[in-house]
C-alpha cells in the first residue's frame, strides 16, 4: 500500500500512522431501533394487495411485544452491527414510549432510557429523537389500539424531552421528532416548535406513500412537503425524512430552506414507496443524508449503492450522483453524507474514523483517488477493520469489541419476543 491516506471533503492527506484508507464515521439519519427485530419476518404475503400499509400493521403486532428489557437487547446489537458497517451516529426516531396499553411506565422516559444505554454500552453516537405521536389520520382521529403506546400530549411530550435533556454529554444529544403530519395537529405542531431550544433538531417522515399525499391534499388542502413550508420556519435544523412524492416546487422549497432529506433506499425499496427525484435535488442545491430506518439492512454502502443505482434503473444511464467538479460518484456521495451530519444529529462526526482493510483484494493496486468507488461499488465483504468514536476504539479487527456477549443477549430477546 502507499502511504496511508485519510479522506476529507477537499481531499485526501497523508495519515501516516493508520493502517489502511481511513474514511469519516458515518451518521445514520433515520432508525427505528425496534424494527431491526422483524427483520425478514414481513416477507410473507398477507393480502394480495400487500403494501406500505399491510406491513405497517405487522409491525404495529411486532411493536406491542417489546420493554425497556428487550429493547435494550435489540438495541444493543443494532448498533454492534452499525458500528462494524461504519456508522458512527445514530438519530433514533423513537415513539415506542409506553406501556402496550398505552398506560406510561413508572418511569415515563424507561423505553428512552433503554435506547442511550444501547449506545453508550457499545459506544454510537445517539442523537435521541423522541417522538411526537398524538393521532391516527389527517382527520385527528384518536389513536388506534397498537398506538396507544406512541401518544403523549404536548406538556407530557415536553416533560418527556425536558427529563431526557439532563443526560446530554458528549455522545448524546436529544432532539424532537413529529412523527408525521398524519400524526401531529398543526396546533400542537406550532406549539411543540415554540417551546423547543433554539438549537433543537426536528426530524418528521413526510410524503414516503402516495396515500398520505392524497390524504393531506384532501384535509389540508396542500401536499404535505408544500403545507410544511408554508406552516413551519423550516430551515436547516429539520430532517425531512424519506420526503420520496415531490414536485419541482417542492424539490426547489426544501433545497431552499436548508434542511436534510433523510434517504432510507434499502427501506424505501422494501416498502414499496418509490423513488426520491435525486438527479433534480442536486441540481437545486439539495442537502441529504442516509438512514437505515426499518433495518432490512445495516450498510451504509447498500443505501448509497441503491441510492444510485434506483436512479441508473429508472433513467437508464450511468453515473448520476455527480458533479462537473467531482466526476466520481463515491466521493459524491460520501461528500454529501458528510455535509449534513451535524446539521442532522448535532454532531460533526469529524473525530470518528473507519479504517478500510488495504489488504483486501478489494483494494488491490488502489491509489486515493478510487478508494471510495471501490468501497461502495465493489463487491459484499465488508472492508471495515477498525472504528473509532470520539477517540474510542469500538471495532478492532472487524468485530465490535462485544459482539459476542450482545449478539447472545439478542438471541434470548428474540426467543421472548417470538413466544
Ligand atoms: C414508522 N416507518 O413509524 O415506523 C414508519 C411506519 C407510519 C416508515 N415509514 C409507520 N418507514 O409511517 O405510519
Ligand atoms: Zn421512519
Amino acid at each position: 500500500m502507499p502511504t496511508p491516506q485519510r479522506w476529507t471533503p477537499t481531499g485526501w492527506i497523508d495519515a501516516p500512522q493508520a493502517e489502511g484508507w481511513c474514511l469519516p464515521g458515518i451518521a445514520n439519519l433515520h432508525s427505528h431501533a425496534f424494527q431491526r427485530a422483524m427483520a425478514g419476518l414481513a416477507e410473507r404475503q398477507t393480502n394480495p394487495s400487500d403494501s406500505f400499509w399491510t406491513w405497517r400493521e405487522t409491525m404495529y403486532r411486532f411493536a406491542a411485544r417489546f420493554d425497556p428489557d428487550t429493547l435494550y437487547a435489540v438495541a444493543s446489537q443494532l448498533y454492534v452491527e452499525m458500528l462494524e458497517a461504519g456508522y458512527t451516529t445514530v438519530c433514533e426516531f423513537h415513539y415506542l414510549h409506553h406501556a402496550p396499553d398505552g398506560r406510561a411506565y413508572d418511569d415515563p422516559a424507561a423505553m428512552s432510557r433503554a435506547l442511550i444505554r444501547a449506545a453508550r454500552d457499545t459506544g454510537i453516537r445517539l442523537t435521541l429523537l423522541p417522538v411526537l405521536y398524538m393521532c391516527g389520520g389527517f382527520d385527528g382521529r384518536p389513536l388506534g389500539e397498537r398506538q396507544r403506546r406512541f401518544g403523549h400530549d404536548v406538556d407530557a411530550y415536553l416533560r418527556l424531552l425536558e427529563t431526557l435533556r439532563i443526560e446530554g454529554d458528549a455522545t448524546l444529544r436529544i432532539g424532537c421528532a413529529l412523527h408525521s403530519l398524519r400524526a401531529v395537529p398543526a396546533d400542537a405542531m406550532r406549539d411543540v416548535l415554540a417551546a423547543l431550544p433554539r438549537q433543537s433538531r426536528v426530524h418528521i417522515h413526510i410524503a414516503e406513500q402516495i396515500g398520505e399525499v392524497q390524504d393531506c391534499l384532501a384535509v389540508r388542502d396542500a401536499r404535505p412537503v408544500e403545507w410544511l413550508l408554508d406552516n413551519a420556519e423550516v430551515d436547516a435544523r429539520w430532517t425531512l425524512v424519506h420526503a420520496t412524492h415531490l414536485t419541482p416546487g417542492e424539490v426547489q422549497g426544501i433545497a431552499r430552506s436548508g434542511a436534510t432529506v433523510a434517504l432510507c433506499p434499502t427501506t424505501e425499496a422494501n416498502l414499496g414507496d418509490g423513488l426520491f427525484p435525486l438527479r433534480d435535488y442536486l441540481d437545486a442545491g439539495g442537502a441529504w443524508g442516509i438512514g437505515s430506518d426499518s433495518h432490512i439492512s445495516v450498510s451504509p454502502v447498500e443505501e448509497l449503492r441503491w441510492l444510485e443505482y434506483g436512479q441508473r434503473l429508472v433513467t437508464r444511464h450511468r453515473n448520476i450522483a455527480v458533479r462537473e467538479d467531482s466526476p466520481s460518484v463515491g466521493e459524491t456521495l460520501l461528500r454529501g453524507v458528510v455535509a449534513t451530519a451535524a446539521n442532522a444529529s448535532e454532531f460533526s462526526g469529524a473525530d470518528d474514523v473507519l479504517v478500510l482493510d488495504a489488504a483486501s483484494p478489494q483494494f488491490a493496486g488502489a491509489i486515493a483517488g478510487n478508494v471510495v468507488d471501490r468501497w461502495l461499488f465493489a463487491g459484499n465483504r465488508n472492508p471495515v477493520r477498525q472504528v473509532s468514536v470520539a477517540g474510542m476504539p469500538v471495532v478492532a479487527a472487524g468485530r465490535h469489541r462485544d459482539r459476542e456477549a450482545v449478539a447472545l443477549a439478542y438471541a434470548a430477546a428474540m426467543r421472548k419476543l417470538m413466544a
